[in-house]
């Protein structure tokens, strides 16, 4: 059988990643991050679909694409996390496991970053770990999707 696809979605902005604010981001860009998500799903036996917009409806149709042709969804809904109801009800109707993924701490951050509406759907929540937890959530997330296919 071939390997099982996992989506790895970016939200808003993070097409910036290691152009602007370094310090709170980190010095990576966003095609590092794309580069360390190949590299993690070669050694775990998982293919990826790794994409970015910057627009809340194409962010949703992907998510809508994803039912039947992925095995679970990686997220990082930028400031999308703490809006979007419609992107929150995409990710219930997906019916696949969800993974969200910060780069910061959102919970050391201003109030606003606090709350996330994805958090509701999402099956473990990795915040803070910088792109290395784009690499945490695929292990998870394989070993969520590898232990499905054995039943
Ligand atoms: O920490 C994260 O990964 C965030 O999802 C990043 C979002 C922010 O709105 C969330 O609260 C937390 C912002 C993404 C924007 O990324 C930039 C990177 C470099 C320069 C400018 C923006």
């Amino acid at each position: 059988m071939s390997n099982p696809v996992i989506a790895v979605l970016n939200g808003p902005n993070l097409n910036m990643l290691g152009l602007r604010e370094p310090l709170v981001y980190g010095p990576d860009t966003l095609e590092d991050v794309e580069q360390l998500c190949m590299d993690v799903a070669l050694e775990l036996g998982v293919a990826i679909d790794f994409r970015q917009t910057n627009s809340e409806g194409e962010l949703i149709t992907w998510v809508q694409q994803c039912r039947g042709r992925a095995a679970g969804i990686i997220i990082n809904p930028a400031g999308y996390t703490h809006t979007s109801i419609a992107l929150m009800d995409a990710l219930l109707s997906a019916d696949l496991p969800v993974i969200e993924v910060h780069i910061s701490n959102i919970h050391r951050r201003e109030e606003f970053r606090h709350h996330s509406y994805v958090s509701k759907v999402a099956q473990g929540v990795l915040c803070g770990f910088g792109i290395r937890g784009y690499a945490m959530a695929l292990t998870a997330m394989a070993e969520l999707v590898l232990d499905q296919e054995d039943k």
